[in-house]
């Protein structure tokens, strides 16, 4: 069980890594991007995975310099990929609620992409409907002030929250992810099967990039294909990796 003061010296002993999970085009096979995870590599306790660190961070503040450092390295990294030759893809980036409703948020936002020179076409901040809830105005604010940097925004566990539908409405979204829950079982007529169809559906009609989460095996793939869903991420690709490993995926292909 984490405390705060743990994260705090993992912060400064420099221990957080950031891991990359290939983003796919469904029929190419081909990489369109990463989304990269936060992992806790701890002298003493090993690679720790957020479920056990996020909450304490969240609740302590210390999301705010986590979420930065996070921002920072996956910038950095994205410069390094294309300094070494490679081809330019997206990078997606978690942003916790707590970090997205901080005053100071979009300064910090600014000042990474200028400092690293990435263009933020190729930047896609994945929220959840959680940081939209509770102030909707000031959510849309912060959205449409994100956008106008140029950057993508991704309504990411789509379909567990609750207001989904108002939610692409309301707010400037340019992609969903459909939750690895539904993605999980999906085959021939059962519901959620019926409700990913449906969403796939939506997402394309409403020219949204539609990405399925949690890709496991081929049958659900070739579901995947038939619906027209365009891009996916999963185990199937390939887990979440380090830098060094998804360059590899990235230079020799899945
Ligand atoms: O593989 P995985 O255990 O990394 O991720 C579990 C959860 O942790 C996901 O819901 C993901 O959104 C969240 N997460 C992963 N990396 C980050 C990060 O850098 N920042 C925040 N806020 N959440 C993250
Ligand atoms: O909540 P978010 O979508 O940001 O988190 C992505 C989470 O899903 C990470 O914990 C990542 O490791 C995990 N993940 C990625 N691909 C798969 C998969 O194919 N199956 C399962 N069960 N989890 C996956
Ligand atoms: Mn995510
Ligand atoms: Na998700």
């Amino acid at each position: 069980h984490f405390i705060e003061s743990h994260l705090r010296q993992a912060l400064e002993a420099q221990e957080f890594v950031l891991h990359y999970q290939p983003l796919v085009n469904l029929r190419s096979g081909l990489i369109t991007g990463a989304e990269a995870l936060l992992r806790w590599n701890s002298s003493e306790r090993g690679l720790v995975f957020p479920p056990d660190f996020i909450a304490v961070a969240e609740d302590s503040g210390l999301i705010v310099p986590i979420g930065r450092w996070v921002f920072l390295e996956a910038c950095t990294q994205a410069r390094r990929w294309l300094n070494a030759g490679l081809q330019q893809i997206s990078i997606a980036i978690n942003i916790s609620t707590v970090e997205f409703r901080r005053r100071d948020f979009l300064a910090g936002v600014r000042s990474i992409i200028e400092g690293t020179g990435v263009d933020p076409k190729f930047l896609q901040l994945e929220i959840t409907e959680s940081a939209l809830m509770q102030d909707s105005k000031a959510g849309a604010s912060i959205l449409r002030e994100l956008k106008a940097l140029g950057l993508q925004i991704a309504l990411d566990d789509f379909g567990t929250g609750y207001s989904s539908l108002s939610y692409l409405k309301q707010f400037p979204i340019d992609i969903l992810k459909i939750d690895k829950s539904f993605v999980q079982d999906i085959n021939g007529g059962n519901e959620d099967g019926i409700i990913v169809s449906a969403v796939i559906g939506m997402g394309n009609s409403l020219k949204k990039r539609v990405i399925a989460e949690g890709v496991e095996n081929v049958a659900q793939l070739d579901f995947l294909n038939a619906l027209q869903c365009e891009e996916g991420q999963g185990y199937l690709f390939s887990r979440p990796v380090p830098a060094d490993a998804f360059a590899a995926l990235l230079s020799d292909g899945i």
